[in-house]
């Protein structure tokens, strides 16, 4: 007899988690980037890891990527490939942080010239999207200042909204902009989108279609972010989440692994607020592997995604209302840590199993040689990193 109810497991069942293509390339920091054996060299073997995630978990249909490292000639050929390995392209990245010309800014540059250059890029990544079939462009800024009285604040928060306006006004009636915000990193003394308070001024000026993209990795170090996720949901506000862990900055780690009970909070108010399949959040991982093997790295954290929305699934919500109405703190606080305290691992195995999966994900990639294979003959080219 499972743990779960028939609606608990249906609802794991339509789980789905968005892989960040750039996951598969090689990593590190500023310091060193260590390459792996096998590792991607295009597009088409970065989705083609990405793949097997999906295989092993059923919990990865689609793949995001980021544009212009995953330019291709043809993206309906790069849709049919993923399409014959069983994932969809997802969510298309723009990028404005890898070039000279936005050294003080993209969107809020003070040039004009610069400004439509950052427009036009992100023009071209709506052209990709319709050929890849996808939804949502998310839109990352890298702009800010370092330096007190380097920028016009002001000034650039208007010329956001200018920006944004124009690239809002080419998308399709189906597609959608998800705007991120970041409070530090590249710029340390300021950031034009650093909290979701900003984010949320410049997509509600723009319209139903643009939203804001919460990324778990950048709040400042104690921020209460299933607050945010609470508040964003109950304002219709929440387009995408960018999943990762992180102990100090922005440090694009294993989702669940720094603090599994703050992703636990965090998917229970997703599920409070009708967000876990609801269609208008998109689940994605935003993460980088430095020193772990990728392909399990990403089987690793999807399954910490699952394993703490199944547990969150447990809260028993009549019991904590209860407790909550009546000012029982305790119990309350007992209830919810019940859930969160539940090892589901047993459980999720056996209902893996009933559905034609691996039990263990990790164990069984492990024994399928995947990674010996893509090191055998993945042989000579120039291996993705972060950035190409
Ligand atoms: C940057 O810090 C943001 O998290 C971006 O979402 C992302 O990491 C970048 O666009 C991809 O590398
Ligand atoms: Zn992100
Ligand atoms: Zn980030």
């Amino acid at each position: 007899m499972s743990i779960f109810s028939a609606d608990q497991l249906a609802q794991l069942e339509q789980q789905a988690i968005e892989l960040p293509s750039w996951a598969f390339g090689n990593s590190g920091t500023r310091f060193k980037v260590f390459a792996t054996p096998g590792t991607p060299r295009d597009p088409y073997e970065k989705i083609a890891d990405a793949a097997q995630v999906q295989k092993f978990t059923a919990l990865a249909p689609t793949v995001a990527l980021h544009i212009p490292w995953d330019k291709v000639d043809s993206y309906d050929d790069l849709r049919a490939h993923a399409e014959g390995l069983g994932v969809q392209l997802g969510t298309i990245n723009s990028n404005t942080f890898q070039d000279d010309d936005y050294k003080f800014g993209a969107l809020t540059h003070e040039d004009a010239a610069v400004r439509r250059k950052a427009i036009d890029h992100h023009l071209e990544c709506i052209d990709v999207m319709h050929a890849t079939g996808s939804r949502d462009l998310k839109i990352w800024l890298a702009e800010g200042s370092n330096y007190p009285g380097q920028a016009d604040l002001r000034g650039r928060q208007d010329r956001l909204h200018e920006s944004l306006a124009e690239i809002y006004a080419r998308l399709g009636d189906e597609q959608r902009l998800v705007l991120e915000y970041k409070f530090f990193e590249p710029a340390f003394y300021h950031t034009d989108v650093p909290d979701w308070g900003t984010s949320y001024a410049q997509v509600a000026a723009l319209g139903d279609k643009a939203m804001v993209c919460l990324d778990t990795g950048h709040h400042a170090p104690g921020t209460n972010i299933e607050f945010i996720v609470m508040q964003l949901l109950r304002l219709g506000k929440l387009g995408s989440f960018d999943f990762n862990s992180r102990f100090y900055a922005d440090d694009d780690l294993i989702v669940g692994a720094a603090d599994p009970f703050q992703l636990f909070r965090i998917l229970y108010e997703v599920i409070r607020g009708g967000g876990l399949n609801n269609p208008d959040v998109a689940f994605m991982l935003d993460q980088c592997h430095n020193v772990e093997d990728k392909v399990p790295g990403q089987i690793r954290s999807v399954l910490n995604v699952q394993e703490m929305t199944a547990r969150a699934l447990l809260v028993d919500g009549a019991a904590l209302a209860a407790a909550q109405r009546s000012g029982d703190v305790l119990e309350a606080n007992r209830v919810f840590m019940d859930a969160f305290y539940t090892d589901v691992r047993p459980a999720l195995a056996e209902w893996r199993e009933s559905r034609g999966l691996p039990a263990d994900p990790m164990k069984a990639f492990a024994e399928s040689g995947y990674l010996a294979q893509i090191a055998a003959d993945r042989v000579g080219g120039v291996q993705a990193g972060w950035g190409a």
